[in-house]
């Protein structure tokens, strides 16, 4: 019976991990002498409800805080939001130009190649993700 129990507890386990799909986590190498940066990913939601983004940690930076990008008079800025919410069976790509993760006031200087840990606050529990420090590509240097 003890037995059987487990095995209901395991594939719970298994499940819930499925739930919630992160791909390609990447950081901006910042330039010399910068201080801030943004982490990028895609969220998948693959339950049948919201799955939201509540508040995002990484240990590199003094503050992180979850951002979006906006045109004001074609002019690209961002602002902080409280939360990114990725529909049932959704998914949300963050990229430059769009949503992100903002690091401000790094710590240290960051290598190309290095893994950053990241640590993402879900409505449905905390997940740890290694985000690799690469080059923006030229094209992106304008934005953050
Ligand atoms: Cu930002």
């Amino acid at each position: 019976m003890a037995k059987r129990y487990l095995w209901i507890l395991l594939f719970f386990a298994l499940c819930q991990k499925e739930e919630i799909g992160l791909k390609d986590p990447y950081v901006h190498l910042p330039p010399t002498g910068s201080q801030l940066t943004a982490a990028f990913l895609t969220i998948q939601n693959k339950s049948r409800e919201n799955l939201i983004l509540e508040k995002a940690y990484a240990e590199i930076a003094e503050l992180t805080e979850l951002h979006e990008t906006y045109l004001e008079e074609n002019m690209a800025r961002m602002r902080a939001i409280p939360n990114l919410v990725i529909s049932p069976s959704g998914e949300l790509q963050l990229k430059p130009g769009s949503y992100h993760i903002m690091l401000i006031n790094l710590k240290r200087e960051l290598k190309a190649g290095e893994k950053i840990p990241i640590e993402l606050y879900f409505n449905r529990g905390k997940r740890v993700v290694l985000f690799e420090v690469k080059e923006a590509s030229a094209m992106m240097h304008a934005q953050p």
